[in-house]
């Protein structure tokens, strides 16, 4: 395959926020990490964070900013990923490419590998949403199959070291996994933002009590 060919397909299309809200929503993100480090529920689980150790974990340096925030609609791998060229050549992917929208954010997430925003898409939203992004997340994530189309939205806001932020997303779908088997979490606490929950494992659902809105501009990204 020449380079020309596979350059043409992006690494990822998505919706990329704005850079000033990218700044808003990575504050509100230290915030909210800052305040759940100081909560003894969360020090009752800090083990989760230190693997297995009783030591003190600074979640503002556990993890590590990836790049541009955005909310990842289709992972192409330059061509390489199934159904990338499929994806690239749709109508609506190019008739929408480059507009502008209005994501909305209505969790923050936390667990030991990721700290990500739950994106909930709107109807108009999810016309760009490819229909096997949940069941692809399948063997990873079992029962992901049969969550609705979109629940894998979210945007990263840091990994720790090590991990790569396609599991941000995977750690989104294993809270909603066990919301639709029944599980509530564990109610923490009511927080200015939301209400908090815990889910196990190192996992921490924050739901907003209001969205958070954030202009953003469909496109791709090659690195
Ligand atoms: O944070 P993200 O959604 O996770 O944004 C990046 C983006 O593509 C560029 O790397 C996401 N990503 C990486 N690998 C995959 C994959 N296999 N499936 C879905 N998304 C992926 C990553």
């Amino acid at each position: 395959k020449g380079l020309h060919e596979e350059m043409s397909i992006p690494l990822y299309f998505g919706w990329f926020l704005l850079p000033t809200i990218q700044e808003k929503v990575r504050c509100t993100s230290m915030d909210f990490l800052k305040t759940l480090d100081t909560l003894e529920a969360f020090k009752k689980h800090m083990t989760d964070f230190a693997g297995g150790a009783e030591k003190e974990v600074d979640l503002e340096q556990y993890f590590k900013a990836k790049g541009n925030l955005h909310c990842t609609t289709k992972f192409c791998d330059y061509g390489r990923a199934q159904g990338a060229k499929e994806y690239a050549e749709k109508p609506v992917v190019n008739e929408l490419y480059g507009s502008a929208f209005e994501l909305s954010l209505t969790a923050l997430f936390v667990t030991p590998r990721t700290v990500g925003a739950r994106v909930s898409l709107s109807e108009e939203q999810l016309v760009l949403w490819p229909a096997d992004a949940e069941k692809e997340a399948e063997a990873a994530v079992p029962g992901a199959a049969s969550l609705a189309l979109g629940s894998r939205a979210h945007v990263t806001l840091g990994c720790a070291e090590g991990v790569q932020p396609v599991q941000t997303g995977l750690d989104l779908l294993e809270i909603l996994v066990l919301q639709q088997e029944g599980q509530q979490g564990e109610l923490v606490e009511e927080m200015e933002l939301g209400t908090l929950a815990y889910y196990g494992k190192g996992r921490w659902l924050l739901s907003l009590r209001e969205p958070i809105c954030v202009p953003a501009c469909f496109s791709s990204g090659y690195r």
